[in-house]
């Protein structure tokens, strides 16, 4: 029998069938794949169903369905997951066939969809669809629409996509603690006529926050705003992907924000406009440029660019706490504080102690402190020209000439052209 890893090696998409959850469902209920890998995977072209041309999910898959009778089948697990949010740190989170965030769902404006969830949570759940224009008792209010899907049950939602769109989905049950955990995922609806605002590269991902002690795996769940990990699709820098950009593609990014507070998301290199939100596409008389958009909790904003600039733009938070990851909050400003007579007599107590912060904080991303297990530096990641002193929401934009239509590999730095980088003077 072929092993989960056997599996992996055979197939570049890493799906793996999941056991069903019954005997008596098994024979109808669509196989439920599951992903081992937290990298971006290619975009999955449509088998079967209305063409469409697919997004690359960041850090994340799309899940295949299966059309039976002319119906789209997805099938959902909600399970604890294990998260690998960087190199170096992994979380226990909840999540959907083996990620949090969940996979990807891909249909086409007037789709006819059939999602079974099942329940492998300890507690029981619902799932929402954010944005979907939807009969009322398929909206997933666990107690207002419908009744709890309970630990080992399965339910099924049907519904037609009437509009195309960006959507999230999220359960509606115990809500705090399991959007805290990481239950989320994207539906990205292509409208029916492909040549309605084609683009060549199509992004997508969540912006979600995490309140991880230092040393720990496990989230906090009581967490209100003080979250100390900030991500992208569970990922923080510099795990974070680059999104990579032919040259003159024209790019969309759909960014939605299931955290409790906003992000003002920013893009260096390009002027962009928003083209549309949770509610349906912004007509072009109505858009206006802008580098940064500040995405609301509960809001999606898809933006659209040409990659016209080659080189490693960097695209981040514009929230400078939300670039950094866990541990930074408690230090107390040392800017211009004469340390060296206390270091002196700590190091008698303490022979490890380093003076920190006495010219600002860049020291640190540089620094190689002893981290707690589990722990990510707070500000790291490295460039060409040295430490980049980035974490949690930050990534590149990288834009450059002669890629295939289809390649997404990180094709590493960019080499500027001989002067036309930033140098120190010499008179
Ligand atoms: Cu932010």
């Amino acid at each position: 029998m072929a092993t989960r890893r056997d599996f992996l090696r055979g197939s570049s998409a890493a799906f793996l069938g999941a056991a069903l959850v019954s005997k008596a469902g098994a024979a109808s209920l669509p196989e439920a794949p599951l992903m081992e890998s937290a990298a971006t995977q290619q975009p999955y072209l449509p088998p079967n169903g209305r063409p469409y041309n697919p997004v690359a999910t960041l850090n994340g898959w799309t899940a295949p369905w299966r059309m039976k009778n002319g119906w789209k089948e997805f099938h959902l697990i909600a399970e604890p997951v294990k998260r690998e949010i960087s190199p170096g740190m992994i979380a226990n989170l909840w999540g959907y066939n083996g990620q949090s965030p969940g996979p990807t769902l891909e249909c086409v404006e007037g789709d006819k969809v059939r999602i079974f969830v099942t329940n492998k949570l300890p507690e029981h759940t619902t799932i929402h669809w954010h944005g979907v224009l939807l009969p009322n008792g398929m909206d997933g209010v666990g107690g207002l629409n419908q009744p709890q899907i309970q630990p080992g049950k399965t339910f099924v939602y049907e519904f037609e996509m009437k509009k195309s769109g960006t959507f999230m989905y999220h359960p509606h049950a115990d809500e705090m603690l399991q959007m805290a955990m990481g239950m989320m995922g994207f539906i990205v609806v292509h409208p029916k006529n492909p040549r309605f605002m084609p683009v060549d590269r199509d992004f997508v991902f969540l912006l979600n926050a995490y309140d991880v002690d230092p040393g720990s795996y496990t989230p906090k769940v009581s967490t209100m705003l003080d979250f100390n990990l900030w991500t992208w699709n569970s990922r923080a820098f510099p795990g974070i992907d680059p999104l990579v950009c032919r040259l003159d593609d024209r790019v969309r990014i759909r960014i939605g924000n299931l955290t409790m507070t906003n992000h003002p998301i920013h893009l260096h290199g390009v002027d962009f406009e928003v083209t549309g939100t949770d509610g349906g596409w912004v007509p072009k008389s109505a858009r206006w440029p802008e580098v940064s958009i500040d995405i609301a909790v509960g809001q999606m904003r898809a933006i659209e660019f040409i990659a016209n600039a080659p080189g490693d733009w960097a695209f981040h938070c514009h929230k400078a706490h939300h670039t950094m990851n866990a541990m930074g909050h408690n230090v107390p400003t040392m800017i211009g504080v004469d340390q060296r007579g206390i270091a002196k007599k700590i190091n008698k107590l303490v022979p490890e102690y380093m003076v920190m912060g006495e010219k600002g904080m860049a020291d640190m991303g540089e620094m190689e402190m002893p981290l707690p297990e589990n722990t990510l530096p707070m500000m790291t990641g490295t460039g060409p020209y040295g430490a980049i002193e980035m974490g949690g929401m930050f990534t590149t934009v990288k834009v450059r000439k002669g890629l295939a239509r289809d390649d997404y590999k990180d094709p590493g730095w960019y080499k500027a052209p001989p002067g036309t980088v930033a140098s120190e003077y010499k008179a």
